[in-house]
C-alpha cells in the first residue's frame, strides 16, 4: 500500500503495469530502472523491480505478462495496487480496440475503485505511431470524469516522455486520497 511520510515528502507505492503483449512494458520497466535497453522475451507471469524515482518516490513496479492466456490472471495483481500504468503500442492500430477493451475490463474490476491510472502511448518515436490526440479520441477516457487518470506519450526505446510519465505517476499518487473519497 502506498504511503506518504509525516512531512508529506516520501511516497511509496505499488505500481502495476499492464497492456497487451508487445506493448513495451518490459522494455519500459528496464529503461526506467537502469536506463538500459534489454532484449525482451514474452513475460511469463511477471517481472518486479524497485525503482527510486525523483521527488522521494519509491516505487515497486510489477510488469504483468499481457499474452491472451495470461490476461485472466490480471485481476490477481490489482488488489492492493496504488496505481495502474496501462501501456499501449501506438503503432498497433489493428489491436487498439482490443487494448481499449482490456483496459475497460481492468477499470471495471472492484479492486480498481478509487485507484488512479496512467495510460502510456508507447513507441511514439516510430514513424507510424498514431498521434496522441487520435489515441485520446479512440480511448474515450473523457467519460471517466469521476476517476483520476492521465494519458502520456512516450518511447521506452529512446526514453522520450519518461520523465514526464514519472511526474504524472507522482501527481496521481498524491491525488489518490481524492480518488478514494469519490
Ligand atoms: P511487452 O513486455 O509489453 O510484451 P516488450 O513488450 O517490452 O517485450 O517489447 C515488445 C517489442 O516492442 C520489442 O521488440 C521492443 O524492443 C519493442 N519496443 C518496446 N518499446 C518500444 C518503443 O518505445 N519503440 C519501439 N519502436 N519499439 C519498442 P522486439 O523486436 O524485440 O519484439
Amino acid at each position: 500500500m502506498g504511503s506518504v511520510n509525516s512531512r508529506g515528502h516520501k511516497v511509496e507505492a505499488q505500481v502495476v503495469m499492464m497492456g497487451l503483449d508487445s506493448a513495451g512494458k518490459t522494455t519500459l520497466l528496464y529503461k526506467l530502472k537502469g536506463d538500459q535497453l534489454v532484449e525482451t522475451l514474452p513475460t511469463i507471469g511477471f517481472n518486479v523491480e524497485p525503482l527510486e524515482a525523483p521527488g522521494h518516490v519509491s516505487l515497486t513496479l510489477w510488469d504483468v505478462g499481457g499474452q491472451t492466456q495470461l490476461r485472466a490472471n490480471w485481476k490477481d495483481y490489482l488488489e492492493g495496487t496504488d496505481i495502474l500504468v496501462y501501456v499501449l503500442d501506438s503503432t498497433d492500430e489493428a489491436r487498439l480496440p482490443e487494448a481499449v477493451a482490456e483496459l475497460m475490463e481492468v477499470l471495471d474490476n472492484p479492486s480498481m475503485a478509487g485507484v488512479p491510472f496512467l495510460v502510456l502511448a508507447n513507441k511514439q518515436e516510430a514513424p507510424d505511431a498514431l498521434p496522441l490526440l487520435e489515441i485520446r479520441d479512440r480511448l474515450g477516457l473523457e467519460r471517466f470524469q469521476d476517476r483520476c487518470w492521465e494519458l502520456r506519450a512516450c518511447s521506452a526505446l529512446t526514453g522520450q516522455g519518461l520523465p514526464e510519465a514519472l511526474q504524472s505517476l507522482r501527481s496521481l499518487l498524491k491525488s489518490r486520497r481524492r480518488c478514494v473519497s469519490r
